[in-house]
């Protein structure tokens, strides 16, 4: 198995996954700054040019954070990353699908990138105050999620390896996180896994 990574990108969660998991796997750093996930060494690959990309040892590629999750879990059941309960499976879904679809894509989406979601260069401080809008809204909504808990759904799941990675960001982008997001964020940099994956990657 290989992940292909950019460092500190939202491939640190499956990057997370993949040592809570303990099997072997090798990495691929793409250079996302250089532009490498355009050129065509990487499109063969995953032409969508996103990481993460998850090359499986039957040589197929599995793309987009959810369904790499997914499939992790599922054919590692004994790393406990998705409870048995269909209820709680449903919320660790929906939990991931809101980080990734909405706080990720539409909230840090128009920071990182303010020329994707707006016509002109006079827009940009526009298109970034509705990013951090979306962001400090998600964060309220996974603050309440955590109320009174470790983990998002009461106990570890890839739901929270989702929530670690925006959280993780906040830093970069100066956002405050709220108490029980900054505690979650705490808690999970305190998991050996998540150490040996920021080692690996070079951001400990
Ligand atoms: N929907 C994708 C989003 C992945 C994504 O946006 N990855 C970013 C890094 S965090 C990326 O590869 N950006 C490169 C680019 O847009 O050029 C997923 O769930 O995996």
């Amino acid at each position: 198995m290989k992940l292909y990574y950019a460092p500190g990108a939202c491939s640190i969660g499956i990057h997370t996954l993949l040592e809570e998991i303990g099997k072997p796997y090798e990495t691929e750093r793409v250079d996302l700054r250089q532009g490498a996930q355009h050129q065509s060494a990487y499109t063969a690959v995953n032409p969508k040019s996103k990481v993460p990309t998850l090359l499986r040892d039957d040589g197929s590629v599995l793309t987009e954070y959810p369904a790499i999750a997914y499939w992790l879990a599922r054919t590692n059941p004994y790393a406990n990353l998705l409870p048995d309960d269909i209820d709680l499976q449903a919320r660790v879904l929906e939990l991931t699908d809101y980080v990734v679809a909405t706080i990720h894509m539409q909230g840090f989406g128009r920071l990182i990138r303010p020329s994707g979601f707006g016509p002109s260069a006079a827009d940009e401080d526009a298109v970034k105050a509705r990013g951090r809008e979306i962001v400090e809204r998600g964060f309220a909504l996974l603050d309440q999620a955590l109320a009174g808990k470790d983990y998002a759904v009461g106990q570890f799941s890839f739901a929270d390896t989702a929530i670690f990675y925006i959280e993780f960001w906040s830093q970069r982008f100066g956002i405050t996180l709220p108490p029980n997001c900054a505690a979650h964020l705490q808690r999970m940099l305190a998991r050996p896994s998540v150490q040996r994956m920021l080692q690996q990657e070079g951001l400990a």
